[in-house]
């Protein structure tokens, strides 16, 4: 039994996720952990908010509130709704608590005494009308690199390039819009990455199952040669700057950037989970205290690679300390609505709330699995996703196994029934199921999302090509005995689809182990077809779940296309 250590990129404390976020990181781990627990492999998969840096306080503002209330609020939102989507964290942490904050402090400890942190000035954008610092995405302007007309003081949006506040062009205050601004001497921490230069790249070297997106990035920012990094701001929301447990002398009003902080809530986030179930944390994360053996697989979105294969890495490493770091870093590309980005203020997309009051978690994790993000940027559209629930969904798995079941119920009482033995149909049904169910378990481990799904839907397909070609309908007639034969093994063969698609779909998943009696959650099937499509005996009971997936009509398409069209 494997131990795996999964995380996902920390959400934003600031709103309500769209369908974008879930499908570039939360999803696609959720898919994975709920695979390897059926596996049944040792799985602790973390996630949290992610509470600092600017884009809470601004949010707090908008909303009214003060920042601690506001994240708290939004934190339990979020993780309801997560929840919703059956997203199955062992533990959804929250950056702002005390775990993460001593763990941030002591990092920059050691980094400070293995000198890889050091004072310096920075030339700060400062707000004479705010009357304060206006650090990452309290300023806006015209990016420096592609011109993009709102690139963020830390980031542009548009080209992805990571942005220092005093290189935005027409610079404007996000408070107030002003541009009355100067720039002004600030003491800060520094992250001196550039010693450490070689032991990342090294690092990086030795990481080889990183996706090709993921490596591609990580190269990118080694090859044009890393810099240090300011990891300080004047924030007053953030984990403070102490130095041997007392506030940090001239930074009492700084505060962490949130991008130091934040990846490290990982471990503070296993910390939250340990101190409310017993378990052990360091057994997770210090390779000195049995994480040696831990598998550790990351999942995010391709414009949070950067601060995951440099800055981390040179937390990590140069601490100097025994910490477990990513083995397998999977980056996603970005889903964007019919081309469009996302937009809350614009009211374009399907955020994760509306989605859930659409329609069942299922079709949504089927749609965005089916479709991931996974090797480009892609676009959802509602006829892809009427498509894919319709036909995946209804018309081959639903209709299997209500086709089956129904017809079970109506000529053998509800009892799986006896009678007749495999014959040539079932052992090509065997030979396919085992070589298709072979597939399904490769593409799962080698966690390629889209041919996962491709992989179960051909498995799925292949039970309705053996019921057609079977036809118990048919058989009834003149052989009851065949007939039972194509029931059983078509009956083991729903059993079969419950447990290899519960990662995907669970809700339909355990609907359909309920009504055959199997246990749930599932473990993963065996490889071999025909020891897995006899499991379920003769005379055992079952009932037909209600219809698993009923199917969007058009006028839904137009009225939800409508609705979240965005304003032009
Ligand atoms: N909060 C997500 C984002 O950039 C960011 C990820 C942090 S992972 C440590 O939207
Ligand atoms: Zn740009």
């Amino acid at each position: 039994m494997a131990r795996i250590l999964i995380t996902s990129a920390l959400p934003y404390i600031n709103g309500v996720k769209h369908l974008g976020n879930l499908a570039g990181s939360m999803l696609p781990a959720d898919v994975y952990a709920r695979f390897q627990r059926a596996r049944g492999h040792e799985v602790l998969y973390i996630c949290a908010t992610d509470e600092h840096g600017t884009p809470a306080e601004l949010a707090a503002a908008a909303a009214g509130q003060d920042v601690m209330t506001y994240c708290e609020e939004q934190h339990r939102l979020q993780h309801d709704i997560g929840r919703g989507f059956g997203l199955s964290w062992d533990w959804f942490g929250r950056s702002s608590l005390p775990q993460n904050a001593r763990l941030t402090q002591h990092f920059a400890e050691v980094l400070e005494d293995n000198g890889y942190i050091e004072e310096r000035t920075d030339k700060l954008v400062y707000s004479i009308d705010d009357k304060r610092f206006l650090p990452d995405r309290y300023i806006q302007g015209i990016c420096p690199i592609c011109g993009f007309p709102d690139a963020r003081g830390d980031q542009c949006d548009n080209c992805g390039s990571l942005l220092d506040p005093i290189d935005l062009k027409e610079p404007y205050s996000v408070i107030s819009g002003s541009r009355n601004l100067e720039v002004r001497d600030s003491r800060n921490l520094y992250l001196v990455q550039t010693k450490l230069q070689d032991a990342i790249r090294k690092w990086v070297d030795a990481k080889p199952e990183f996706s090709s997106l993921a490596r591609s990035i990580a190269y990118k920012h080694l090859d044009e040669g890393l810099i240090d990094r300011g990891i300080t701001r004047d924030l007053s929301w953030g984990v403070p700057v102490m130095r041997g447990g007392q506030p940090r002398t001239g930074f009492e009003d700084k505060v962490f950037y949130v991008w130091f902080d934040a990846p490290i809530e990982y471990i503070g986030a296993t910390e939250e989970w340990a101190d409310a179930t017993g378990g052990d944390w360091a057994r997770w994360w210090r390779e000195d205290q049995g994480a040696k053996d831990v598998r550790y697989v990351e999942f995010m979105g391709k414009d949070n690679v950067a601060f995951h294969t440099v800055s981390f890495p040179a937390t990590i490493l140069g601490s100097g300390e025994p910490w477990k770091s990513v083995d397998n870093l999977k980056a996603f590309n970005w889903l964007n609505w019919y081309g469009d980005k996302f937009s809350t203020s614009n009211g374009r997309g399907v955020f994760m709330d509306q989605a859930l009051e659409l329609l069942p978690s299922d079709y949504w994790r089927w749609y965005l699995t089916a479709n991931s993000p996974e090797h480009s940027d892609t676009a959802f559209t509602w006829e892809q996703f009427q498509g894919a629930a319709n036909k995946d969904l209804a018309d081959v798995l639903g209709n299997f196994v209500n086709r089956i079941l129904k017809f079970a119920e109506a000529r053998f009482e509800g009892k799986i029934p006896a009678g007749g033995e495999p014959g040539p149909l079932e052992d090509k049904l065997f030979a396919q199921v085992s070589e298709k169910l072979a597939e399904l378990t490769a593409q799962f481990e080698a966690i390629e999302i889209r041919k996962t799904a491709q992989a179960l839907r051909a498995l799925w397909v292949v039970g309705n090509e053996y019921l057609q070609e079977a036809a118990p309908w048919t058989a009834i007639k003149t052989d009851p005995d065949r007939a039972a034969v194509i029931v059983r093994t078509a009956i083991n063969l729903a059993a079969l689809y419950a447990r290899v698609s519960a990662p995907i779909i669970p809700d339909a998943a355990e609907k359909i182990a309920m009504a055959v009696g199997e246990p749930y959650p599932p473990t993963w099937p065996s490889p071999d077809a025909r020891i897995e499509l006899s499991r379920l005996e003769a005379g055992r009971a079952f009932s037909v779940p209600e219809v698993l997936f009923r199917k969007i009509e058009d006028d839904q398409v137009a009225a939800w296309t409508e609705r979240f069209a965005g304003k032009s």
